[in-house]
């Protein structure tokens, strides 16, 4: 059984909440329970806390930077990795470390399956919460204080970024995407999610050799997915993502899948938590 290299991130300093931080270690330990005939993968977990010193700011610059250094260490090693925030915000590290790892940086494609468009700037935010700000620094178009905890050199060509499943969000960050001229397929346009994933897939293709997938499970029905920081009704089926994720199962371009904002106080009989675990096991288990 292959090994995947999965890293777990115990924050929830980008968000409003402080419990989604334990994702990783509650993921973990259901996996540990697995006997042995069930398992369809292996995982292999590093964990990674932030430090307690500093402003909110300078911890997250720092955790991104941990977190970007194990991702540019696996994309140099064509390792394909699994990524278990934390809030939204670790996508600052995990991409950035991907671009800093790869040879060519502007063939980087990303899709983004989410309920929100996380592309606000310090400039633009109500909330100040930096979970709704990582495109806004992936894309290049962070202002001072956001591009302070961007451990990325280089940065995602709108082109090559499809977001999936927005239903919720502010002007000013869909003004910022639209500027860019990005790709966005909105909830209510998707009918049958796995088309469109396979053609964001082989749109990207077309120009990127590296693809990545970045989850935020509020992309999924609160119905289904209750454990999340952010609902937003309207969403799409978990049966039908986990069916879509298992026809792209281990797909060569893809490099690795990032998961983040599960939320255990807002959850109801692990509902989201088994989930999260069936996604990671269609994506990356062997085929049943
Ligand atoms: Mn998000």
């Amino acid at each position: 059984m292959a090994i995947l290299q999965t890293l777990g991130v115990v924050s929830c300093l980008g968000g409003p909440m402080h419990f989604c931080g334990y994702a990783a270690e509650m993921l973990r330990d259901e996996f540990a329970r697995q006997n042995l005939a069930q398992k369809r993968l292996q995982l292999q977990w590093h964990m990674l806390y932030p430090d307690s010193h500093g402003s909110k700011e300078e911890k997250l610059a720092r955790l991104n930077k941990s977190i970007s250094r194990f991702t540019e260490d696996w994309t140099k090693a064509n390792q394909s990795f699994l990524i278990i925030g934390g809030d939204h915000s670790c996508a600052l590290g995990t991409w950035g470390g991907v671009l800093n790892g790869l040879q060519q940086p502007g063939q980087f494609g990303l899709l983004w399956l989410d309920a929100h468009m996380d592309a606000h700037t310090f400039a633009t935010t109500a909330s100040g919460n930096i979970h709704g700000m990582p495109l806004a620094a992936l894309l290049g178009r962070a202002d001072k204080k956001l591009a302070s905890m961007y451990p990325g050199s280089d940065f995602i060509k709108p082109e090559n970024l499809i977001l999936i499943g927005v239903r919720s969000y502010e002007n000013e960050e869909y003004e910022l995407l639209k500027q860019a001229s990005v790709d966005i397929v909105f909830a209510e346009q998707i009918n049958g999610l796995a088309q469109v994933l396979i053609k964001a897939i082989d749109k990207l293709s077309l120009t990127c050799g590296t693809i990545g997938i970045s989850l935020d499970l509020d992309f999924i029905d609160p119905v289904d997915a209750p454990g999340v920081e952010t609902p937003a009704a309207g969403g799409i089926k978990a049966e039908e993502l986990i069916a879509a994720l298992a026809l792209i199962n281990r797909h060569p371009k893809v490099c690795g899948l990032e998961i983040s904002e599960f939320n255990p106080e807002q959850d109801s009989e692990n509902k989201t938590l088994h989930t999260m675990k069936d996604i990671i096991e269609a994506f990356y288990g062997e085929p049943q």
